[in-house]
């Protein structure tokens, strides 16, 4: 069989489940991934290699209608995964009938009316029964596609067949990038993205959104073990306080917890260091975007 290699947008709304299915397709934690919506804030791309297929997957922040520069620079870059792939994968929340935000992806999504669109009905588990075939069909004619997948991304359900559906789109061609990579991301990156994830899950409100994660040094020490010392911007002091908790228990906590997925992604000793930055109206700011890589 011939092989058959693509890049794949992924695109939705924000927490429909798009970097969980990316994940678990590719087996390794390239994307984060959180119950608050808005998680993801930059492209990222996650390879995923087969004998027969190489699909590099480009995740992107979720659509939503954005209030300032960060959330605009995010919108941004959803839009422009769109360059250069060969199929879109739009991914909704299937427990629900599509609504304004759904119709924003969709009228991006036919921009390029020539283009492939595969639709993933993901939170399979969530949807009721009597609802399957109302939501399949409004999700379908929405999307102008009749090639759609039920998923359940958190246990991988049903995702082979939603692959095979990908593959047969992309065009025979060789393997692009080497078999052991998974993601175009740095190290650096990811590192400041485990950080990231620690602080989505463990606060709540207005935190989570105003805080960002920048790696200041990595050192790769002789004896093996890596040195990254790394800042956990914030907007206001009084966050501040909630990002260092109790006699620094928070601080603590999120540092113990992103050590070690690093250590497993890297299979590498790890020594993060944590300091926390005020840097009020960052999110408006053109410099500090810059220095945390989410503007060009
Ligand atoms: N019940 C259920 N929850 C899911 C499923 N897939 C993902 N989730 C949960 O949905 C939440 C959002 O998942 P993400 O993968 O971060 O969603 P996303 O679409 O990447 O979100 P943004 O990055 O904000 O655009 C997390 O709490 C996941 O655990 C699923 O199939 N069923
Ligand atoms: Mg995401």
């Amino acid at each position: 069989m011939a092989h058959r290699f693509g890049h794949v947008a992924v695109i939705g709304q924000p927490n429909v489940g798009k970097s969980t299915l990316i994940n678990y397709i590719v087996g390794q934690k390239v994307s984060i991934v959180s119950s608050k919506p808005q998680t993801t804030r930059k492209r990222v791309m996650g390879i995923s290699t087969k004998p027969d297929y190489q699909i590099a997957f480009i995740d992107t922040p979720g659509i939503h209608e954005p209030h300032n520069r960060l959330q605009r620079s995010m919108v941004e870059q959803a839009r422009g995964s769109l360059d250069g792939i060969d199929c879109i994968l739009v991914v909704v929340d299937g427990a629900r009938m599509p609504d304004d935000i759904d119709e924003s992806v969709a009228n991006l999504v036919h921009v390029d009316k020539k283009m492939p669109v595969v639709l993933c009905l993901n939170k399979m588990d969530h949807m009721k029964a009597e609802h399957v075939v109302r939501h399949v069909e409004a999700y379908c004619a929405l999307f102008g596609t009749e090639e759609y997948m039920l998923t359940v991304a958190i246990r991988g359900a049903n995702v082979d067949k939603l692959l095979e559906i990908l593959v047969a789109h992309l065009p025979e061609r060789a393997p692009f990038y080497p078999e052991d990579e998974y993601t175009d991301q740095t190290s650096r990156f990811i590192a400041a993205e485990y950080v990231r994830e620690k602080i989505l899950v463990k606060t709540r409100q207005e935190v989570p959104h105003a805080t960002a994660v920048v790696v200041e040094s990595w050192e790769d020490r002789e004896d093996g073990l890596a040195h990254v010392s790394a800042s956990i911007i914030v907007d206001k002091d009084s966050q501040r306080a909630i990002m260092l908790g109790k006699h620094g228990s928070f601080i603590k906590e999120i540092g113990t917890e992103a050590r070690l997925d690093l250590e497993k992604m890297l299979g590498q000793r790890v020594y993060l260091e944590l300091h926390v930055r005020v840097q009020e109206g960052w999110r408006q700011n053109p410099r500090i975007l810059h220095e945390l890589d989410y503007e060009g």
